[in-house]
């Protein structure tokens, strides 16, 4: 059956691929584009929005806003038509590049403005170190523009953290991996959300709670509590349990955590083993500056589960991710102030060279058919 509780929208190329995977997990899913090829690329979002005025835009974040401006009710009525009966909206959208990083600000806040009382999440996809500066001047626009909408969740996802598990990795791995483990996290999370647990259960309130909050937002999940400690060489108590955490947190497809604020937060463990519980407590917390002013807890006990998962909300922005990029930005621009002027008048030492036999080719008097065919006939 279909999640329509939770809605997903994808904008432009990067962004409807993810809105596809959610689709995938069952998460009701739409995608708006300029680009028709892109959009005949989904395989499972349930609606598509084509956009008029260009097919694709070739990383023009300003042209996608100029041209949604002429025609805005086609994407009001999209997602009106889409978001009125959910109670999270999830917009995902790559920042660095024209369609989704245009229509991203706009969107979201259309969105937040029409619907106060939905839990809104934006999901920008920040490219890694290496890709073009369009892309991450695109990205620091968004930024700037979503630090400026009030009331949304923001959860950035990093096309860095991928990177730089294997610097050789090509592009579809990278986005593969990310979007993978991304969509993974909000299902497995939306999953326990319809299990029973006599322990204490985290139901779909708590879902839509623990988004609807100002800031940003990280998630991090273990899959094998034990083999995680075991790898770390660490014995299970809260202390090691908070440095495990941290380090997932570090591991995670999100942009780096800041430790200055949080603002809600929720733990979901399921293990058999009693141990596990008792080991984690808000000592867990201690890094950040304050207490999380909510915590949502679900506690099960699905046989040979080790499972740990903890999601954040109301974080600080993700200054250091953001700072890095404007490091990698001025370190180009510098280039490009070093760079002599780009020549592009080409004279050659060579193109009035005078060869030896440089007389003018005796003009050859034309053959007919016939002469030729003569050359060859036998004499
Ligand atoms: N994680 C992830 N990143 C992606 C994916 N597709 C594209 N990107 C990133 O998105 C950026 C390119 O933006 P697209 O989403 O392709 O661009 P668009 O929104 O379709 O805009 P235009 O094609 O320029 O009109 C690059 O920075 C990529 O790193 C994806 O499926 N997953
Ligand atoms: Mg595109």
């Amino acid at each position: 059956m279909t999640i329509t509780d939770v809605v997903v929208v994808g904008l432009g190329g990067g962004g409807s691929n993810i809105a596809d995977l959610f689709a995938e997990r069952g998460f009701f899913s739409v995608a708006i584009n300029f680009s028709s090829q892109d959009l005949s690329s989904l395989t499972h979002v349930h609606h598509k929005q084509k956009l008029l005025g260009s097919d694709g835009l070739g990383h023009d974040r300003q042209r996608a806003v100029e041209l949604v401006a002429t025609h805005t009710s086609v994407l009001t009525s999209f997602l009106i038509k889409h978001c009125e009966d959910a109670e999270v909206v999830i917009v995902s959208f790559s920042t660095g590049g024209g369609s989704g990083s245009g229509l991203s600000s706009l969107t979201l806040n259309l969105l937040s403005n029409m619907y106060p009382d939905k839990a809104i999440i934006a999901m920008p996809i920040i490219p890694h170190d290496e890709e073009s500066t369009t892309a991450l001047m695109n990205n620091q626009q968004v930024f700037e523009e979503l630090s400026s909408i009030e009331g949304i969740c923001i959860a950035p996802v990093d096309n860095q953290k991928a990177k730089s598990r294997d610097f050789a990795v090509g592009k579809a791995k990278i986005y593969n991996i990310t979007n993978k483990s991304i969509v993974d996290h909000f299902h497995a999370l939306y999953s326990y959300t319809s299990e029973s647990s006599k322990s204490g259960s985290f139901d779909k309130k708590d879902f839509i709670n623990l988004f609807k909050q100002e800031g940003y937002c990280s998630i991090a999940e273990v899959v094998d509590v034990a083999y995680w400690l075991e790898k770390g060489k660490l014995i299970l108590n809260p202390s090691n349990m908070k440095k495990l955490l941290r380090s997932v947190l570090n591991e995670s497809m999100f942009a780096p955590v800041e430790y200055d604020s949080i603002g809600k937060a929720a733990i979901i463990i399921d293990t058999e083993d009693e141990d596990v519980i008792d080991n984690i407590d808000n000592s867990i917390f201690d890094d950040f500056a304050n207490r999380p002013l909510d915590v949502f807890e679900g506690i099960y006990n699905n046989e040979q589960s080790n499972f740990l998962m903890v999601v954040l909300t109301g974080l600080s922005m993700c200054q250091t991710r953001l700072s890095k990029i404007d490091e990698i930005l001025e370190m180009r621009q510098k280039e490009l102030e070093n760079l002599p002027r780009t020549n592009t008048a080409f004279k050659s030492k060579f193109s009035s060279m005078s060869l030896p036999s440089n007389k003018p080719a005796q003009k050859k008097e034309k053959l007919s058919t016939q002469d030729i065919l003569n050359m060859y006939r036998k004499r």
